[in-house]
Formats: C-alpha cells, sequence, structure tokens
C-alpha cells in the first residue's frame, strides 16, 4: 500500500512511519518541523537528541533496506498538499500533523488561535486536496479521547443510539472537551463527517486515549531512529512524565487529587490500531469512528504503579497531589467502549511493572539529558 504519514517527524508519526515501511509498504512522510521550533520557543526538547527527518530516513534504509521519502512542508499550504498528493498517490493517509498539547493550546489567545488554525485548517486543505486527486484514498485521523471529556454517562464509539420525544436517531455522541486543542479536534471530527457524506471520501477518526512508550520494533535498530519523547510540562503525557519524575527524582505530580480516570494505550498499540484500520478502510462516504485505547487507570494509579516498577530498580519515587493547573472532574463516572478495534482483531499490551521498569531503564539512559526546571506544570486553564 503507498501510505503517507502527515507528522512524520513526530512522537508517533515517525514510528509509524517505519512500522509500515518495515512491513514492505511505501511510504512517504510529511511534517512543516513546526513542533520543533514550538519546543525551541518553550525551551524544551525531547529526552534523547533527535536527528533532522531526513538523515532518520536514510539511517532507517541503511538499517532495513526500507526507503521513507521525505516532503517537508505545511498541510496547510494548498500548492504543497497538492503537489504530495498528486505525485505519490496515497492509498491510505494517516494524520498526525496537529499542535497535539493541551496546555500548550491553554497559554493564551494566541497560542489557542494557533492551535485551532493549525489543527482545522490544515485537516479541511486536506480533505479538499483529497477530493480533488484522491478522492479513494482512506483518511485516518487522530482524533482523541478527550472530545469525549468525561460525561456521566458511558462513552461510545462516535454515536449515540438515542430516543427522543418518541422517535429515535443515531446521532454523534455529544463532545464535550477539555482545552482548546481538545476542542480542534472536535472541529476537526465534524468537518471530516461533513466532508465524508458530500464526497463519499473514506474516513477513520481514531479517537485515541493517552499514548505512552518509548520503543517500537523499529526504534531499538538504531539510537538514531528514537522517537520524540516528552517529559515537560507541554508536550509530556502523563506515564512518559511519571516515569521521568521517578528518575530524576522529583515528585510524580498528581494533578489535584488524581481521581481522574484516562484511557490509555501503549505507543506499539498505536502502531498497531493504525495499521488495523489501514488494512480494513472506512467504505466510500462512510465516517468510521473508533475509540483507540487499551486500558483505563486514574492518574493515581497511574503514579503508584509508576513508584512500584520504579523503587526495585533503585529509584526513590514518591507520589505528590499539586494544586490541579487544569480544569477538569477529579471524581467522575467513565466507561468508555474500544469493541470496534477489538473486533478487528487489537490485542492489547497492558501496562505491566515489566513495562514501566523498561521505560524507566530507556528514560534513566538519558537521565543526563532531563531538564528539571521544564518538568512542573506552568499553564494555568483559569
Ligand atoms: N496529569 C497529572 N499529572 C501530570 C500530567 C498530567 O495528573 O503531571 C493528568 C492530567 O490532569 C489529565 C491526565 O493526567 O487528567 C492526562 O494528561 P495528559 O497531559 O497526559 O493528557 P492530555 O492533556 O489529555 O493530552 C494527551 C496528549 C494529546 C492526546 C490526549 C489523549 O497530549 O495529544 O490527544 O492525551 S486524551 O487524554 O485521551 O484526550
Amino acid at each position: 500500500m503507498r501510505i503517507l504519514i502527515i507528522g512524520g517527524d513526530g512522537y508517533l508519526g515517525w514510528p509509524t512511519a517505519m512500522h509500515f515501511a518495515a512491513r514492505g509498504h511505501q511510504v512517504a512522510v510529511l511534517d512543516n518541523l513546526q513542533k520543533r521550533k514550538w519546543e525551541s520557543e518553550l525551551g524544551v526538547a525531547p529526552l534523547a537528541p533527535i536527528a533532522s527527518l531526513k538523515d532518520r530516513a536514510e539511517v532507517f534504509q541503511q538499517k532495513t533496506g526500507h526507503p521513507i521519502e521525505v516532503h517537508i512542508g505545511d498541510v496547510g499550504d494548498e500548492a504543497f498538499i497538492r503537489g504530495v498528493l498528486s505525485s505519490f498517490r496515497p492509498e491510505a493517509i494517516v494524520h498526525y500533523g496537529e499542535q497535539p498539547s493541551a496546555p500548550f493550546s491553554m497559554i493564551d489567545a494566541k497560542h489557542a488561535i494557533i492551535s485551532q488554525a493549525n489543527n482545522v485548517l490544515g485537516t479541511l486543505q486536506l480533505a479538499f486536496a483529497m477530493h480533488d486527486l484522491t478522492p479513494d484514498a482512506h483518511l485516518i485521523k487522530l482524533g482523541t479521547m478527550g472530545e469525549y471529556g468525561t460525561p456521566n454517562i458511558d462513552i461510545e464509539e462516535g454515536y449515540l443510539d438515542i430516543e427522543h420525544n418518541g422517535r429515535r436517531d443515531r446521532l454523534p455522541f455529544p463532545k464535550s472537551p477539555g482545552s482548546f486543542y481538545h476542542l480542534s479536534k472536535v472541529h476537526d471530527s465534524h468537518n471530516l463527517m461533513l466532508a465524508a457524506k458530500l464526497w463519499n471520501l473514506r474516513v477513520t477518526d481514531l479517537n485515541q486515549g493517552v499514548v505512552y512508550g518509548t520503543d517500537t520494533d523499529e526504534t531499538v535498530l538504531d539510537p538514531q531512529l528514537a522517537t520524540s519523547f516528552h517529559y515537560d510540562g507541554w508536550f509530556g503525557t502523563v506515564i512518559n512524565r511519571f516515569v521521568t519524575q521517578a528518575v530524576a527524582g522529583e515528585p510524580i505530580t498528581l494533578y489535584g487529587t488524581g481521581g481522574q480516570k484516562r484511557a490509555l494505550l501503549n505507543i506499539r498499540d498505536t502502531l498497531q490500531c493504525v495499521e488495523i484500520s489501514a488494512l480494513n478502510p472506512a467504505a466510500p462516504g462512510e465516517f468510521r469512528v473508533f475509540n483507540q485505547f487499551t486500558e483505563s487507570f486514574t492518574v493515581q494509579e497511574l503514579g503508584s504503579l509508576v513508584v512500584e516498577a520504579a523503587q526495585p530498580l533503585g529509584f526513590k519515587a514518591e507520589t505528590k497531589e499539586i494544586p490541579n493547573p487544569r480544569m477538569e472532574s477529579e471524581s467522575h463516572h467513565y466507561n468508555p467502549k474500544n469493541s470496534g478495534l477489538v473486533a478487528l482483531g487489537m490485542k492489547p499490551r497492558l501496562l505491566t511493572t515489566e513495562v514501566l521498569q523498561q521505560m524507566v531503564q530507556w528514560v534513566a539512559s538519558h537521565k543526563d539529558r532531563i531538564d528539571r526546571k521544564v518538568i512542573m506544570p506552568t499553564v494555568k486553564w483559569r
């Protein structure tokens, strides 16, 4: 299959590109390298050094014999995205090319506007380009479980069967996100649902949970193939932060009481789920939604699991409740479904002590690069 990975320089995009290429697919990556500029604006860096995208693709080809075609440019640039679609003719497009951080989007008006303009307009530009140039390609778009928020009912996959005043319908599941970043993904979902309906596009919206992990089968082939692992208060996701805090001897920061529950998955399962989606495309005109996660935990449970995993390895980790910088419920119902991907064969890799200890060891091997100044959250929701 010819697969285009948009956002191919990122934490998930780069491993996804290698994953497909290693399995014999023809892969192109596209990235505007904007995330690297945001990192330097905020004074943060990935834990392991990350070579340029072109260099990484070269190292990957030397190691495996598989080429990855690199396109540097913006998905929101009409001429650029149309040029790439015309020359590469993708059959599947995996779109990760968005500003991924909730705290970044909550810094101030400028960063909220950058997040929504970048995410929503880039995706809209892509949808129109697909309509004109590759109408049969399958778009696999990364959404987020945070689109739903934490409603007091079970979370279905994208749609809800409802009865109202004696009539029944299947409608989009109500969205109640908690940041301007998460809201940008809601806007994307609405735009793509309309695009699928109007133009018969094939779209899969993957509402992904919080991803953790350091390694995939391909990142371990060479240190230069490592992925962009963050632990800072802007781009670091919760388990990646907790493991780094444990290694650094810093308190594990539970926001508030830590009672908030989230859906999570290993980075290897991101690759598994995206591959399953690509091999089982949505039908023409279908806006298919999968909830992409494997397990749910409270933040408190995550903190305890990291402490238990880190201590036997000699890291005296401790959890600490700090005032929650976000506006979020810390005590709520949470029962999301993920049966779509399971039905297609997804086999979860669970968050075991062994998995956490492997993460602890990887982070410890880069301990000298941990910058303690960027660990604490600084962005407040209000
Ligand atoms: N949290 C802590 N302590 C920390 C960091 C986070 O208690 O040091 C808590 C947060 O308050 C939140 C939960 O952990 O309740 C998850 O926070 P997060 O920063 O790991 O995740 P989030 O902001 O939701 O965003 C991340 C990714 C985003 C993706 C999303 C999936 O950055 O790109 O869309 O996870 S989901 O959360 O399912 O919406």
